[in-house]
């Protein structure tokens, strides 16, 4: 099936019995979370790519809400990152990626609460004039700390399941992945983590930069900056790097 994003005005796809969709956008931070659950469990799946700028209204019908990532397998259809996430996990238990501790699942959940700030403040900075970008960046820098202090206080790691992946690396991952691209955009090196103030964070990366998943998932900071310049100055181009 073709990568390049549906518009207003497109025809969905015939879907096929038994085949789960993902309802996409290639470079949305919360579609890519529920793409890395897909392929680090390996689950048969398709895409459909959509252009949200110009939505069509199949879409909007699947969900009210408009945004990606959507899931649909005959008549079930999961919105959300995190309910279609933790909907793949539940469906496919092997490899769980949950905590089952609950304690563990608890503070993954206040993480994830936390996430919301580190997210802001990426996109923020990122479209920031320059004389507001120091400030944004201290910001940044102590949502960062907040994340390096609960990587230390688990004491384990790499990742913040451990020795393994658990959801939470994966619902972090996205906005981490697009990080670098901050320096890039603002041409600043300020921008860029310190691996001496955020060891832990750094191995983290460094870590999940290995897995399969990331890989299969996961863009490089100079396209994420492409992306995202288009996407800041209100002209995103979905169908950025395709070669169809
Ligand atoms: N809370 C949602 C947020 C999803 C979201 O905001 N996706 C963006 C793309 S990155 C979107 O679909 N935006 C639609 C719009 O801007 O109208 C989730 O976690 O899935």
């Amino acid at each position: 099936m073709s990568l390049k994003a549906h518009a207003q005005g497109s025809t969905c796809p015939p879907t096929k019995p038994g085949v789960l969709r993902l309802y996409s956008m290639r470079f949305c931070p919360f579609a890519h979370r529920t793409r890395l659950v897909l392929h680090h469990k390996n689950i048969p799946h398709e895409v459909v790519n959509v252009n949200l700028k110009d939505k069509p209204d199949w879409f909007l019908a699947l969900n009210p809400l408009g945004n990606a990532p959507v899931l649909q397998i005959d008549d079930k259809i999961v919105v959300e990152s995190t309910a279609t996430s933790e909907w793949l996990d539940d469906v496919y238990p092997e490899n769980r990626l949950q905590p089952s501790d609950p304690y563990r699942r608890a503070w993954d959940r206040v993480l994830l609460e936390y996430m919301g700030k580190l997210t802001n403040g990426f996109y923020s900075a990122a479209g920031s004039p320059a004389a507001e970008l120091q400030g944004k960046l201290d910001e940044i820098m102590k949502h960062f700390q907040f994340f390096e202090d609960k990587l230390r206080e688990r004491g384990e790691g790499p990742f913040f399941g451990g020795s393994k992946p658990c959801m939470f690396d994966f619902f972090f991952w996205p906005t981490f992945e697009r990080y670098p691209a901050l320096a890039i955009l603002q041409d600043s090196p300020a921008a860029r983590l310190d691996p001496q103030r955020f060891p832990k964070l750094t191995a983290l990366g460094k870590a999940m930069e290995r897995l399969p998943a990331v890989k299969a998932a996961g863009l490089d900071a100079e396209k994420h900056s492409v992306f995202i310049k288009g996407y800041l100055a209100g002209k995103p181009d979905y169908d950025l790097f395709l070669e169809e």
